[in-house]
């Protein structure tokens, strides 16, 4: 079996859990100051996924149980191996897990992975028998006696489940949501805080599942059919980065004439490799890129205005999420505001903020721990950049730093409106601009997003611009003016649907302001999924 950790996890409770660390990327660390406007979905935990599906033993992924669920299948079946699978702040659910599994299967043998396994003596934190550090699926199949260096097969994945945004559940049709693709584990660029870049080998180093476009181009048409996805969200820290298999993977969608739209991850530097137009041709429709300070010296940004890079992308219909870290070295109480009106500024589709944050197994943890300046009663379960921070900063205190970050999020908000609403000019931007563009696939992908756009995202719009009247009106009258040009490019389609759907959407969007101020929270469904299944039957 293969396990992540247990929930609920959206509370505050003995096992680390923390109601301000909901299993959600967007309400998490992006758009949680937002309130009924926040983005919320759920994504499942991808690394035992993975190694499920290139291993043949049989094999149970159990994602997101309870503890009783937990307790249930560890009784109903007889496993030789449970692996769990956790980050940093979950370490206190995996000594409770490897308790468990000593105590009702007794016989199994522990293994613990993810990067919970950079902390330092974890081994004698918890029960396990392994704790395996870097890449899983390599060490799984070495353990079962099975070929290492098979090629790696990759599963259907929808990228994220049960999508909530003003207080309504979008419908989950199959093909509506983006498919996961994971091309590679780790970043050669090894900035110091990075965690995903240490754990799989640091500066220089990366694990490549997919070596060429050619292998990249067969993943996704085999996903593509079987989830009816034209839309992928691709897991790999840098993608851009590797200039040469994009464009071989962008020479075969031409040929095949794939109109695939990517949601990618990428720095600056990698991002200047290519021209808005080979961009735009790979489909890709959505940059989360690192915006730091251009006082902090990561080679990544390479002396780029990040505003205007973000406006050009922007105005090509490229939705730009930036991710800005408050608590660098040179921050003080004096220059930390400049740097967030400077970074809210570029005006970012989405922003994540991030506390500076030395994590175990990062180079700059080393460093912190060398000076002395690493605080010990912090409880690990809160060292992940959302709170306070873990280490004595130069010029500014822990409480500030809280202070500092929260005000970030809200400022970002309250001077740039929803998240909803700037996707929603990128959006009417890119169709201005490609709608006529000579290549079809082009053509295609912004006559899909556009649809959307003409439809429920105009009765969104209308909600947006009544409900920031009290928030700030000149974003308000922004909105009203984006609602007027989607009225003016699809004058019935967006008319009829604000007067319709708008009134009820209003009624949602309060509804769910009132919910989440009396407390309510959402947690992701378990998934039981066997593998080689009837196999193992007797
Ligand atoms: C998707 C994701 C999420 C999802 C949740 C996924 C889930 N179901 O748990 C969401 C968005 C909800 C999320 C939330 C958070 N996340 Co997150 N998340 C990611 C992200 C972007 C992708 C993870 C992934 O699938 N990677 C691809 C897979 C293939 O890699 P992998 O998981 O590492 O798995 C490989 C190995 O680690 C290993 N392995 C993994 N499990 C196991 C198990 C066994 C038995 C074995 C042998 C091997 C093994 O094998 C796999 C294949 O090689 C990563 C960044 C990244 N690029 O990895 C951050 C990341 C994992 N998240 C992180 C953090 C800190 C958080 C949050 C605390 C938010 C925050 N403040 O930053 C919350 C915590 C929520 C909670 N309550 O637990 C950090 C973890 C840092 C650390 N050192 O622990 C990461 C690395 C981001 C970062 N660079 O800071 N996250
Ligand atoms: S470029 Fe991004 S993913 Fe790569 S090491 Fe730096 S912070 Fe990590």
């Amino acid at each position: 079996m293969l396990s992540s950790v247990f929930g609920p996890y959206a509370q505050d409770d003995e096992f680390g859990s923390r109601s301000i660390n909901p299993m959600e990327l967007y309400h998490n660390q992006v758009t949680r100051a937002q309130g009924s406007y926040s983005l919320r979905m759920f994504h499942r935990s991808w690394g035992i996924m993975l190694i499920q599906a290139n291993i043949s033993a049989p094999c149970t992924v159990l994602d997101f149980p309870t503890r009783k669920a937990f307790a249930r299948e560890l009784t109903s079946n007889r496993y030789d191996i449970v692996g769990i699978s956790s980050i940093i702040v979950n370490v206190w659910k995996v000594r409770e897990m490897c308790r468990m599994v000593r105590t009702l299967s007794p016989h199994s043998v522990v293994v613990v992975g993810g990067h919970v396994a950079a902390i330092p003596g974890l081994e004698a934190m918890i029960d396990a028998d392994h704790i395996v550090r870097g890449e899983g699926i390599s060490w799984m199949r070495r353990y079962l006696g099975e070929d290492e260096h098979a090629p790696i097969r990759h599963p259907a994945i929808v990228s994220g489940l049960q999508t909530r945004v003003m207080g309504l559940r979008l419908p989950e049709r199959k093909g509506a949501t983006a498919a996961t693709i994971i091309p590679s584990v780790g970043c050669p660029m090894g900035c110091n805080f990075c965690t995903t870049s240490a754990f799989f080998g640091g500066k220089g180093k990366f694990v490549n599942f997919y070596e060429t476009g050619d292998e990249l181009f067969e993943v996704m048409c085999s996903i593509e059919s079987e989830l009816k996805v034209h839309s992928f969200f691709v897991m790999d820290e840098n993608f851009l980065l590797h200039r040469s298999r994009a464009m071989r993977l962008l020479e075969r969608m031409k040929q095949a004439g794939k109109s695939w739209e990517l949601s990618v991850f990428a720095s600056a530097n990698a991002i200047r490799k290519y021209s808005m137009e080979e961009l735009v041709e790979l489909g890709v429709s959505w940059v989360w890129m690192g915006l730091e300070s251009a006082k902090s010296n990561y080679g990544k940004l390479q002396g780029t205005d990040m505003g205007q890079l973000t406006r050009e992308l922007r105005e090509h219909g490229i939705r730009v999420q930036g991710s800005t870290i408050i608590g660098l070295e040179h921050h003080t109480p004096e220059n930390i505001v400049d740097e967030i009106e400077s970074a809210v500024g570029c005006q970012t589709d989405f922003h994540q903020f991030m506390l500076y944050t030395p994590v175990p197994g990062t180079p700059l943890y080393q460093e912190m721990a060398e000076q002395g300046r690493l605080l010990t009663d912090v409880d690990l379960a809160d060292i992940h950049g959302q709170h306070k921070f873990n280490f004595r900063h130069g010029a500014i205190s822990r409480d500030d730093s809280k202070r500092f970050l929260d005000w970030a999020f809200r400022r970002d908000f309250e001077r740039n409106g929803p998240s909803l609403y700037r996707m929603c000019e990128t959006m009417l931007q890119g169709w201005r601009r490609y709608k006529d563009y000579p290549d079809p696939r082009v053509r295609e992908r912004f006559a899909r997003q556009v649809h959307k756009l003409s439809g429920a995202y105009t009765a969104a719009l209308w909600v947006m611009e009544r409900e920031f009247q009290q928030i700030n009106r000149r974003v308000s009258g922004q909105i009203h003016k984006l609602r007027r040009e989607v009225e003016k490019e699809f004058p019935v389609v967006a008319r009829l649907t604000s007067a319709w759907l708008g009134p009820i959407l209003l009624w949602c969007t309060r509804r769910e302001a009132q919910r989440l101020a009396s407390g309510l929270t959402y947690e992701p469904p378990t998934f039981i999924e066997r593998r080689n299944w009837m196999s193992a039957a007797p």
